[in-house]
Formats: structure tokens, sequence, C-alpha cells
């Protein structure tokens, strides 16, 4: 036990200069009483992909939508073209039709009136001119037989903010809602594009309106816009899938919102579409809010993203083409840059037998080869990428003019936060192992009696600002028969 405790005041000088020299500040030592209470744990805790039901989540009322300082008036207003109520002849669920239009004078609008039977669900887009220097809303209002305005129903009110899509568009997120009539009665309605700012005879707008039945809509609806976001739970350290949603008409849009912990660096978000074609999907896009302007995130490559702590926007939505209407599922895979927890699982060439039970206590043993695989985790549990994880490796026999009692080594880990240091007697330096002087000895008795030569190592793994992994282990020289 007096080998072990002076193996690991040498691991604690040797990392208090390592620490020193890699870190900006100078991380606090642990205290021997901690660093000799070790375990013998090998695993790698590797947290599953949780499932939530969508059925489960509540509207986020982060985004509050006012209504407008405008009076609206249809008789001050242009229809436009007439769109096509519920009618019998329409022999699919659903229907969809678009039409253009524009609007010439700031502080004008134009409207449509339509019809919704009862249990009747509407889809309405507007894709907004491409011109930075117009800013049109989106509003749905009652209107009596009359034609007179009743109440705001819903709407759509961002703010004009040019984002680049990765097709090359420059365009402001398109304004959007979508509304179930859940009374007994036909009901009208005024669908109202207004220009708030600016205005133009050239520049057009499109609106899109989709009618179907409320059966068809999933349990996170209305959510077609920010202002509507579904608020989505915790995210788990290994992911976590929502399910129970859907696209049922080709500009149904889904927005969640995800309150990223201060730890988050990045999140990986997927769509997968259930019971159709694997190579279909549904787009997906993550936004911050600056106000009411929704800026459009980076994407580091695929469906990752790189995003900051707090509120962040999720659109899922399809491409007009070839639209297929499908539950999917989404699925948010996040990762940190901030290492709060280094888990080791200790390997090497010792195979079965790597676990050996000397009078020092029973820790690792290899002989040649020495390769712990690491995962940096962050406080929320997220996995670290990219995170410089450094082994050092002291030997207990060795002299240190020799140039053989300490080796360090580093790499960065994965996408999983993973990383193998490996040292072994093959390798070039520094990775080259030296061999163990067998300073050590110990008899084993049993059926077959072994005199094992070792020494006892210290080993120290340190990753950003988490506490260092330190252990000791035993590094064989050679196993003798001595009888049976
Ligand atoms: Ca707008
Ligand atoms: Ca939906
Ligand atoms: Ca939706």
């Amino acid at each position: 036990m007096k080998k072990v405790l002076s193996v690991v005041i040498s691991i604690i000088i040797l990392m208090s200069f390592s620490i020193s020299a890699l870190a900006e500040e100078e991380q606090p030592m642990q205290d021997i009483d901690n660093v000799l209470n070790l375990q013998v744990d090998d695993d790698i805790e590797t947290e599953d992909l949780q499932e939530v039901d969508a059925q489960e989540l509540v509207s986020s009322n982060c985004m509050p939508l006012n209504e407008p300082e405008t009076n609206f008036d249809l008789k001050n207003a242009t229809e436009l073209g007439k769109l096509e109520s519920t009618n019998k002849s329409r022999s699919a669920s659903n229907s969809t039709q678009s039409v253009l239009g524009t609007i010439a004078n700031e502080g004008d609008y134009v409207y449509s009136i339509i019809s919704l039977e009862p249990n009747e669900a509407i889809n309405v887009t507007m894709e907004c001119p491409k011109n930075p220097e117009l800013n049109y809303d989106l509003f749905l209002y009652e209107v009596d037989s009359e034609g007179y305005i009743g109440n705001m129903i819903t709407g759509s009110v961002t703010e004009t903010y040019m984002n680049t899509y990765p097709d090359g568009t420059t365009k402001t997120l398109d304004e959007a809602f979508s509304y179930k009539n859940n009374t007994t009665d036909v009901n009208y309605y005024a669908i109202i594009i207004l220009a708030v700012t600016g205005g133009s005879t050239t520049d057009t707008f499109k609106l899109t309106v989709s009618l179907s039945n409320e059966n068809d809509l999933d349990v996170a609806e209305p959510n077609d816009s920010p202002y509507y976001a579904c608020e989505l739970s915790e995210v788990g350290g290994g992911g976590t899938t929502f399910s129970n949603i859907s696209l049922h008409v080709v500009n149904d849009q889904d927005w969640f919102l995800w309150r990223a912990p201060s730890d988050i660096a990045g999140v990986e978000v997927s769509v997968n579409l259930e019971g159709v074609n694997p190579e279909k999907s549904y787009n997906v896009e993550v936004y911050k809010a600056e106000g009411n302007k929704m800026v459009l995130l980076s994407r580091t490559g695929g469906g990752a993203y790189k995003i900051g702590s707090g509120v962040n926007y999720i659109r899922v939505y399809a491409d007009e083409e070839a639209f297929t209407a499908s539950p999917y599922k989404l699925t948010l895979k996040p990762w940190s840059e901030t290492a709060a927890k280094i888990n080791v699982r200790l390997d090497g060439d010792e195979g079965d037998k790597q676990y050996a039970s000397y009078p020092g206590g029973t820790y690792f043993r290899f002989q040649n080869k020495f390769c712990p695989e690491i995962q940096v985790l962050s406080e929320s549990g997220y996995v670290v990428r990219n995170q410089l994880v450094t082994l050092t490796w002291q030997s207990g026999s060795w002299n240190e003019h020799t140039g053989n009692s300490s080796r360090v080594i580093s790499d960065y880990t994965d996408d999983n936060g993973r990383v193998v240091l490996t040292l072994a007697r093959d390798l070039q330096s520094p990775n080259d192992l030296p061999i163990a002087l067998g300073y050590e000895v110990c008899y084993r008795d049993g059926a077959i009696k072994f005199v094992d030569y070792y020494d006892i190592d210290g080993i120290a793994i340190t990753a950003g600002n988490a506490p260092a992994y330190t252990t000791v282990v035993y590094h064989l020289m050679r196993s003798d028969y001595a009888g049976s």
C-alpha cells in the first residue's frame, strides 16, 4: 500500500506540471484520500435515445402575437382572387390552392374570404416578396355575413429579415398559421395580408391555403409559426426523439421550441418519415429569434447546427414538389464543448486477466499495450466533441534520467465525445511504452503457482476543466511458472 501511495503522489506532481503547462487556469489538486479511493469501474455509460410522445408537449408562449394597430375594414381593401371553400366536389380529404398578389402602398391590405365547416382545419402560408424593404404580415379574422370584421383569431407577424438558405435563396421567413373550426357552425373568415412597411406593384407575395379535416392534424397543432411553437422537453445526453407528429398537407409546417442548457454547443436535428420510402425526407431548419426577426442558424454539416443556449426554434417543412403526407419522428442529438466529466474504460493486452489482485489492491493490469477508451461529457451529460484529451503515464520503477519514466500523449474526441489513447511497445514516440522493470514481486498460490514481476505505474487523464481521472495500474514484466 505504501508503494501505491508514493505512485499516486508522483502522478499528482506530474499532473500539476502538465496541467500548469497546458491549461490557462491551474486546477485544484485532488487530495490524496480522494485519489486513493479508486473504483474499479471500466464502463463507459451510454445514455440511450429517449422517446417522447408529442402528446406530452405543450404550446409555448415565448413569442407573443400582438394585434395589428390597423383597424381593418374590408370595404377599403382589395379582395384577392377567390379561394374555393369546402365543397362536396373535393374528392381528397384536403385541398391546396395558391394565389399571387401585390400591395402597392404601405398600410394597405388585401384579403380573401374563406368558410370553414365544423371540424375543418386550414393551413395558410404567405411567402413574402423577396425584397428587404418590404414587410408584410398575415392575419385571420372572423367576418360576419355582411362582411364586417370581428375578432382577430390568429396571425403571423415576423419582421422582415433576409436569411440565405443552403440552396442560395435569400428571403425572409414565410408568414404562416394553422387553425381549426372547433364550433358546430359553418364560419366565415378573412385572411388578411397587411403591408406593414413599404409597398410594391411588382414584388409579389404568394398565398397558399390548404383545407383539411381536423382529424388529419397531429397532436402538436396548431404550430405553423414560432408564435405557436410546441415546446420540446429536456433533451437527454443520448438524444431525444419526438414522435406522433406529421405533415398532413403540403404547406403544413411544424415549429418546435427548445430551451437549450448553458453547456450546449450544437445539435444534430433529423427527421425520419415513418412508413414511407426512406429516401424521402422533410426539411429541418433552426432559428434564433431577435425580437420578431427569425434568424436562420448556420449548419456545420448534414443536420448539425451550431446553436447557443436558451430558446432555439426548429422548423420542419416539406418541399412542394413530390410532397408525401406522413407521420415523422424528430430527433435531437446535442453536443457540448464544455468538459465536465471524464469516463474511462481501461483496456490493454491482458484480456480477461486484466484485473489483478496484488498486495496493493485490485487494479487494472497490462503488459505491452495500454489503450484506454475515454469519453468526455458536459454537465448536462452531452458528449463533448473535438476535446483535447491528455493521458499521462508515470512509471513506478524507471528513473527519470533514463527517458523511460513517463509518457504524455494527447488526441481529440470524435463526434461521440470519444477517443482511444494508446501506449504500446511497438509504437513510435511518444506512444512507445517502455517495458516494466518488475520491481514488485507477487507469489500467486493456487492449483498452478506463479511468481509475477511487475511495476506499479500511475495514470492521469485530463480534458479541459473536467476533474482529472487518476488511477494506479499494474504493469506486468513477466509471470514465471512456480509449480503446481
Ligand atoms: Ca412580416
Ligand atoms: Ca403537423
Ligand atoms: Ca403544423
